[in-house]
């Protein structure tokens, strides 16, 4: 909730309309979409999806799905989220003029002027330039809620201007006609929209007449393409999964990595340092000067008992004791506190393995203490 709705919450809260006033401040306001993208000449969108809307100081669109409320402004209708895409739709409201009867006004419930009104924005990738007709899916009761205009990139080429609904009153109902002088229900596939160069465009929807419900949106370079029923799924960019960080799980931050292997002198397995009382080192150089914490990261050997020691120049700065009942293979961090770290220092290791009671030194040496990497951080 930002400060303004709190505001506005607080002033009405008295008169019982907080709750009310929240609802309808969050769904007009854009969601969070996902990525859209064309994918073989398809765009598909919902269009409670918009990632911005403007123009809103006398209409807005607003999202409704069967949780929602029954709204608070002028309108002739009730709610239409049954058979909606994604159980949701978009409405613009105050709807004032729902039929030849209510004045119409240019400039608040009409507008012939693309761009005007109630603009919406919905970024997509595009892979396949060319041209794209535009489908809607509406849900129109009357005379006077069924046309909008289609943009790209903030223009309005003729092309998307006066996209209409004519046919298939009181359900949800495709269409991609442009409304023409002579023909105000126009034809299929006159509304269009033209991508010039691969990338990301932004398509745009204005207000021609209020009360306008939409559901979704498809763009195809198919001519032989008809929608009918919700149509095709939405055309989301499938998030890649990367591979998760599974070693040094616990450094959250670092200035520099010392690999067991790579920058310490000793035997290696893996990725892993096999030092038994030996000593190893490595030398620090002018970049990795300054004052810093340095962490050992240690590997559970489960039955073994060792005292890991970090020194530089010979002087022990920490000592840590690792017990005999860790987890095999896992990671155990040991941090000193923060040393000043100069060109020529030299970092040391040392490990120790610990006899139980019972064991002899021989005994425990038939596992190695084993430690991955020496890291240097800020803090
Ligand atoms: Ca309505
Ligand atoms: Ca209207
Ligand atoms: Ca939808």
């Amino acid at each position: 909730m930002n400060k303004l709705n709190l505001i506005i919450i607080m002033a009405f809260s008295h008169l019982g309309y907080a709750s009310e006033l929240q609802v309808y401040q969050d769904i007009s306001a854009p969601l969070s979409q996902p990525s859209y993208i064309e994918r073989n000449g398809t765009v598909v969108i919902e269009a409670e999806h918009f990632a911005t809307q403007h123009q809103t100081q006398l209409r807005r669109w607003f999202r409704f799905a069967k949780t929602s409320l029954q709204h608070p402004f002028a309108d002739s209708d009730s709610l239409h989220y049954s058979d909606t895409s994604n159980g949701q739709y978009i409405e613009l409201l105050p709807d004032t003029r729902t039929n030849h009867y209510e004045p119409l006004i240019v400039g608040e419930n009409f507008s012939n002027t693309p761009g005007e009104l109630a603009v919406l924005s919905y970024p997509v990738w595009f892979v396949t330039p060319g041209t794209y007709y535009v489908w809607g899916r509406a849900y129109s009761t009357g005379s006077e809620d069924n046309g909008l205009h289609v943009g790209l990139n903030g223009t309005w080429p003729q092309s998307g201007r006066r996209m209409q609904w004519c046919k298939g009153k009181h359900h949800w109902t495709w269409s991609s006609a442009q409304r023409i002088k002579d023909n105000h229900c126009g034809v299929p596939q006159t509304i269009s929209l033209n991508i010039d160069t691969p990338g990301l465009h932004t398509v745009n929807i204005s207000m021609r007449e209020d009360g306008v419900e939409l559901d979704k949106l498809i763009l195809t370079s198919n001519a032989e393409f008809i929608p009918s029923g919700k149509s095709l799924p939405p055309t989301i960019l499938t998030e890649t999964a990367y591979p998760v960080k599974n070693i040094l799980k616990n450094i959250e931050s670092y200035t520099r990595i010392f690999w067991a292997d790579i920058d310490f002198s000793s035997t290696s397995i893996d990725n892993q340092i096999t030092a038994n009382t030996d000593m190893v080192k490595t030398t620090i150089s002018r970049r990795d000067a300054g004052k810093r914490v340095i962490s050992l990261v240690t590997l559970g050997q489960p039955g073994l008992k060792v005292n890991y020691t970090i020194a530089v120049n010979g002087e022990p700065i920490g000592t840590f004791e690792q017990t005999n009942s860790v987890t095999v293979g896992q990671e155990y961090t040991h941090r000193t506190a923060p040393v000043n770290l100069k060109k020529g220092d030299v970092i040391s290791v040392g490990t120790q393995a610990i006899p139980h009671s019972k064991q002899t030194l021989a005994d425990s040496n038939t596992r190695q203490p084993l430690w991955r990497a020496v890291v240097l951080s800020r803090n």
